[in-house]
């Protein structure tokens, strides 16, 4: 039978198949395909079922996003699988964006070919100026970005519109408000029992991905917050294909290899100091490159 991983705790992999929902294990032999991997399988993974709901056969998958093992630097972790787009979800305040993790998850979903959307929630809060801002700036580096309140429901049409026909992924650091976007979306009643449990500490926080079907061909995945967003196998070329909008007001620097940090006759820090770049470019960049310099990409 073909079916579609929802949720994975542990040695529990529940796997929609036809309509229902069955508590499966993977084969012995899967287990041994981990190579670089951490975990053979993952969320959105589309499976092969025996009668002894067993998994024997991971297929191909169309997409993929995975980020570096924080414990592992060597090792990628799988985040899911066969997902269309991933909504990059982030606040406009409590907690304060970070641009430089919101970069990184581009440029992964970008690598695992996912679509990016820019979610930025919360803004009841205010801050139209930056809301404004990061509208403009990643409109024009060809990112789709959306703002919206779950508490005034702005933006909640335009956003159901985009989920429609598509596998999404809510993903971001915790209290961003995930969870809560997912409910308005559900109206609730989804979210509850076993696929989303959930632990109190103070407040609701998500503790395992979980996949939601909304129609036959809509599906929606929360995730758990995370700290730190590290892309597997980041090169540098990848980087400055991502910031090629920062050579473009003053030309190509001096140098072909230019990293726009130290490098003399730098057109880029140049069309910074001349106000020509938006600075959360220029500054996200510098970052990314001192973590790739100094091998700490460690948010
Ligand atoms: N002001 C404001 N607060 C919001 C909004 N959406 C969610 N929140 C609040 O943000 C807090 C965190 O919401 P969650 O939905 O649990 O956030 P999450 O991203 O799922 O968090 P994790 O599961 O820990 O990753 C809650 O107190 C929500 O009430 C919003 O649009 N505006
Ligand atoms: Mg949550
Ligand atoms: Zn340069």
């Amino acid at each position: 039978m073909l079916g579609k991983v929802i949720s994975i705790r542990g040695k529990h992999i529940h796997v929609h198949v036809e309509d229902r929902v069955e508590y499966c294990t993977l084969k012995n032999a899967l287990h041994r395909e981990k190579s670089d991997q951490k975990g053979a399988i993952t969320i959105g993974d589309s499976v092969e079922v025996n009668d002894n709901n067993q998994i024997v056969t991971i297929h191909k998958r169309k997409t993929l996003l995975q980020r570096t093992d924080p414990l592992n630097p060597r090792k990628r972790q799988v985040i899911g699988a066969n997902i269309d787009q991933v909504y990059i979800t982030f606040a406009i305040q409590s907690p304060d964006i970070n641009i430089p993790m919101v970069d990184r998850y581009i440029m992964a979903a970008q690598k695992g070919d996912l679509t990016p959307i820019l979610l930025i929630n919360k803004i009841d809060l205010g801050k139209d100026n930056d809301v404004e801002e990061l509208i403009k700036i990643y409109t024009d580096i060809g990112i789709k970005i959306i703002a919206v309140s779950t508490y005034t429901g702005q933006g909640m049409d335009r956003l159901k519109e985009l989920l429609k026909g598509k596998t999404s992924m809510f993903a971001g650091p915790s209290g961003t408000g995930k969870t809560s976007l997912i409910n308005h979306i559900t109206g609730k009643e989804l979210l509850v029992g076993e696929l989303s449990e959930r632990i109190q500490k103070g407040r609701h926080t998500t503790t395992f991905s979980s996949l939601i079907p909304l129609s036959s061909d809509t599906f929606i995945i929360d995730t758990p917050g995370i700290a730190s967003f590290s892309v597997f196998d980041l090169s540098e070329v990848d980087i400055s294909d991502y910031f090629s909008d920062l050579c473009e007001p003053l030309g190509p620097c001096k140098f072909r290899t230019c990293t726009h940090t130290h490098e003399p006759l730098c057109s880029v820090k140049e069309a910074f100091a001349k106000n020509l770049i938006p600075s959360i470019r220029f500054f996200s960049h510098q970052t990314i490159i001192n973590e790739i310099v100094h091998k700490e990409s460690l948010y």
